[in-house]
């Protein structure tokens, strides 16, 4: 199944008719270009090209007042000097004659886009659309948006396709408040977006775009704002971001479809956002969504002003959506301080709403980024952070299904004859998981002396027994080595630490020669302990994940990384 272009020529049309430095910068060249690139590197060719309509009166109408449809739809018949007027009503915004048939094409695209892929005539794919959507509210224009694409793509999934569940992705560098404002009591939608902030220095300057805003009534803990308070945010924030924050929460709510409001304002070169992230980024970020929702993922442009900065991320998002592999991050990938913070306060904000953020935000994330061109680091997790363990289902925080345990520790193991939903729900109520003791270890098989820990991560010595070692070695080559083999032996001994829940998660080095190898044999370990889903998520310069299609424990193991062959449905 393929990806979709949707896109209509005449979304060129509308264009800046009076000086205005604020919105000049949103201009038709922002398409032309995108789509050139685009073409030129033969993604546009490999694309199911759909030519956007325009969005009906009654599909603008699920989420815009009649009234305000109504204005625009006036705006087709107005002189400059009018429009000019009009447009001074709205905080950033400018009109032109053909606004209101580009913004219907806009919205219709996205509409197209949502109809392809929940039909299944495609995986995925982008809509290439101006003006853009997020900031629109349902009787207002706003930053440069005029009917809110991504809003009522949303809404017509729900009415249309029968959705419960839809995660919206805004990674444009503003905050989409009129997403936000949408949607902000109703827990059928998930909205995430992070935004450059600066403690409210920074357009639009609103209270709500802080991470405290976390929805309303039955909405509550469905709006994640991540706010950014310092610029030159880039891969390592980002890919953090979603480590950390987004990922969690989404694989928590399970969503049917996944929308991303993607403007590229927030990669580098970009005058609004002041960035760092280079467009690569959001070839990791696309392939981390695809994660999600059977990998429905329905993007649509919204911000994105520097022209080459803008097609370079479109090119590289299409290319993940196409199925390519990404390519490696450049760049330090160690977060800023302030990133740190601003996601620790996002994980305080939604841990009441959502179980797989309740056990992190005690502690600072790590901050040491030490991986040397000849290693990679494996970094092996208890399932959930806690002892014994909760199966990691999807579930919602209105809707629990219950349960189950996994077989592993001692604890489980007494309790293994009881009914399993009581104890669960027992343990979930008395806050009954315990911490295991060591929270992080390391197992290095020499010591780095460039290697800063804090101090309470645990130096791992130990080693597997060498005859167990060589056992899981033999069918590998490239575990052949002395080296390998050693490292191999550290990563087993973490991963049994770690399954009988006397430690949290660990990094272990081992040569890059070995990685793939080295994570087959973890992965045939966990499953070998009984661990009953797998998931396997590498980042980075992993080229070749562990070949996972010769034998029969592909229905547990999730495998998604750079070049990741194959999704697995109903995992
Ligand atoms: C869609 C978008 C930005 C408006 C900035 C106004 N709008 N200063 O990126
Ligand atoms: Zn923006």
């Amino acid at each position: 199944m393929g990806t979709a272009l949707v896109y209509h020529e005449d979304m060129t049309a509308a264009r800046l008719l009076w000086d205005d430095p604020e919105c000049e910068i949103e201009c038709p060249e922002r398409l032309t270009t995108a789509l050139e690139r685009l073409q030129q590197r033969g993604l546009e060719q490999r694309c199911l090209r759909l030519a956007a309509r325009e969005a009906s009166e009654a599909e603008l109408g699920l989420v815009h007042s009649p009234e305000y449809v109504a204005l625009l739809q006036g705006t087709q018949a107005l002189g400059t000097g009018e429009l000019q007027t009009l447009s001074g009503q709205y905080d950033a915004v400018y009109f032109h004659p053909s606004t209101f048939h580009c913004a219907r094409l806009a919205a219709g695209a996205a509409l197209q886009l949502v109809d392809a892929v929940l039909a299944g005539a495609v995986r995925n794919g982008l809509a290439l659309v101006r003006p853009p959507g997020h900031h629109s509210q349902r009787a207002a224009a706003n930053g440069f948006c005029v009917f809110n694409n991504v809003a009522i793509a949303a809404k017509h999934a729900q009415r249309q396709h029968g959705l419960h569940r839809i995660l919206i992705v805004d990674w444009d560098v503003h905050h989409g408040q009129g997403i936000q404002y949408i949607f902000e009591d109703d827990p059928s939608v998930l909205y995430f977006s992070w935004h450059r902030y600066e403690h409210g220095r920074f357009w639009p300057y609103l209270r709500e775009s802080d991470a405290d805003a976390v929805g309303q009534g039955p909405g509550l803990g469905f709006t994640v704002n991540l706010p950014w308070n310092q610029v030159g945010m880039g891969n390592a924030d980002y890919v953090a971001a979603f480590l950390h924050v987004l990922l969690p929460v989404a694989f928590e709510f399970n969503p049917e479809l996944v929308l991303v409001s993607a403007g590229f304002d927030s990669a580098i070169g970009d005058p609004e956002g002041q960035m760092q992230a280079t467009p690569e980024c959001f070839a990791h970020l696309t392939q981390l969504l695809q994660m999600l929702a059977g990998g429905r993922v329905c993007a649509v442009l919204e911000g994105g002003y520097h022209l080459e900065s803008l097609s370079q991320s479109v090119c590289m998002m299409v290319q993940a959506l196409l199925g390519d592999p990404a390519p490696p991050l450049s760049g330090p990938m160690v977060p800023h301080a302030s990133a740190l913070e601003s996601i620790q306060s996002v994980q305080v904000a939604q841990a009441p709403h959502w179980m797989s953020l309740q056990q992190q935000g005690q502690r600072g994330l790590g901050r040491d980024g030490a991986s040397g061109s000849h290693a990679v680091a494996v970094t092996l997790n208890h399932p959930l952070g806690v002892a014994p363990v909760l199966s990691p289902c999807p579930r919602s925080p209105e809707g629990r299904p219950s349960p189950l345990l996994l077989p592993g520790g001692p604890e489980f193991k007494a309790a293994a004859t009881q009914d399993v939903a009581a104890l669960s729900s027992l343990l979930d109520q008395l806050r009954l998981n315990p911490t295991p003791p060591v929270r992080t270890a390391v197992a290095l098989t020499a010591p780095d002396a460039a290697l800063a820990l804090p101090s309470d991560v645990l130096c791992e010595e130990g080693s597997a027994p060498q005859e167990e070692t060589q056992a899981w070695a033999r069918p590998h080559e490239a575990l052949a080595q002395d080296r390998a083999l050693t490292a191999l032996g550290k990563v087993l001994y973490l991963l049994d630490r770690i399954l009988d829940g006397q430690v949290s998660s660990g990094i272990a080095v081992t040569p890059a020669s070995a990685a793939a190898a080295t994570l087959d044999v973890a992965i045939r370990c966990g499953l070998s302990h009984g661990a009953q889903r797998l998931l396997c998520l590498a980042v980075g310069q992993l080229d070749r994940p562990p070949d996972l299609t010769d034998d029969g424990y592909d229905s547990q193991v999730m495998c998604v990384s750079g070049s990741a062959s194959r999704r697995l449905e109903g995992f």
